[in-house]
């Protein structure tokens, strides 16, 4: 197997880096590289024997401070600063999820029964929004594959639907009289959720998911645009056909199902050619599937991508 992921029990100790490497800025630059080049994918890259190092290996982690001050969560606000601003009410313990549809074990599972401990691994992974800024986050979950095989799907399952939870109550943005609808939804062909690289999330830096970023579980699929990775999940529904997704309900002609980050599709309001690592001054060139063609790129051999986005 191409990708070697490695459990957090997997890692010797000297190899965890420390949380205050982490929170302190200053500290962690010089290590930063070397930390990115020991998580997720590289092994690959090192094995690969004389080959140029690619480009992730230059890729620094964005500090936690940003990852955790710069967000979209429009539950709680449309601003960046909102959702930590506004996230404080928000209770994510305890925590259940309604399992539905096309598999044979639906129920409600508390998140405790979903993710299972001795399978989280810590994946650094890139960001892509598209707003065209990114990130580079330490990620902690669970590959979403093994989670799928668990709820053992049906044969005619062909997609998996998520919902994030509505409390207005907790969530000011959901009090506001128009914009989006609630629950937020998202949706991936089960292909691209059982792909090793789809992760549900439960914390990020080492410690559990803040409100902002999703608590306490949230997709990430690095090589789509951002807001396909659905917050504070309440729901995971198997389908036959393809389910609606919030952006594309929102503004079809802007946000596609798919979403797979693509620098030769621009939206129509901005170029995705280039993109701001948040924390630097010059925009760096966008990378087709956010730079993981390489893993990817068969999910959609034959699909027009400049039609499908
Ligand atoms: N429920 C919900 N999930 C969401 C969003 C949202 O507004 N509501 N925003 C999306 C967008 S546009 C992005 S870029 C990412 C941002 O994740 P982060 O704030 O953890 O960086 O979350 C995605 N998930
Ligand atoms: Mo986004």
């Amino acid at each position: 197997m191409l990708i070697h992921v490695r459990k957090k029990s997997d890692v010797a100790s000297s190899e965890i880096t420390p949380r205050d490497v982490y929170v302190n800025r200053r500290d962690f630059i010089g290590q930063s590289a070397a930390f990115v080049a020991g998580a997720g994918l590289t092994p690959r890259l090192l094995d690969s024997a004389g080959a140029p190092p690619r480009q992730e290996l230059q890729d620094d982690l964005t500090p936690f401070e940003d990852v955790t001050t710069y967000n979209n969560y429009y539950e709680f606000g449309m601003d960046k600063r909102d959702p930590v601003r506004n996230s404080g009410d928000f209770v994510p313990v305890p925590w259940s999820v309604e399992v539905g549809g096309l598999c044979n074990k639906p129920g409600t599972y508390a998140i405790e029964d979903l993710i299972r401990q001795d399978e989280v691994v810590e994946r650094t992974y890139r960001m892509r929004c598209v707003e065209a800024w990114s990130m580079v986050i330490p990620w902690m979950g669970v590959p979403f594959r093994s989670i799928i095989s668990r709820l053992e799907p049906m044969a005619d399952a062909k997609f998996v639907a998520f919902e994030t939870v509505v409390r207005p109550e907790q969530m000011p943005g959901q009090r506001r009289v128009g914009g989006l609808d609630w629950p937020y939804v998202e949706a991936l062909r089960i292909d691209e959720a059982a792909h090793p690289l789809t992760l549900m999330v439960t914390g990020l830096y080492g410690r559990d998911l803040l409100n902002q970023n999703g608590a306490p579980l949230r997709l990430v699929m690095p090589w789509k645009y951002g807001f396909k990775g659905i917050k504070s999940i309440v729901s995971i529904t198997f389908t036959e056909s393809m389910p609606p997704n919030t952006w594309n309900i929102q503004t079809p002609n802007e946000y596609g199902f798919y979403a797979n980050v693509n620098p030769n599709v621009d939206h129509p309001r901005w170029t995705q050619a280039r993109e701001r690592r948040i924390g630097e001054l010059r925009r760096r060139p966008t990378l087709m599937f956010n730079g993981y063609e390489e893993e990817v790129g068969h999910l959609y051999a034959g699909m027009d991508l400049t039609r499908w986005f």
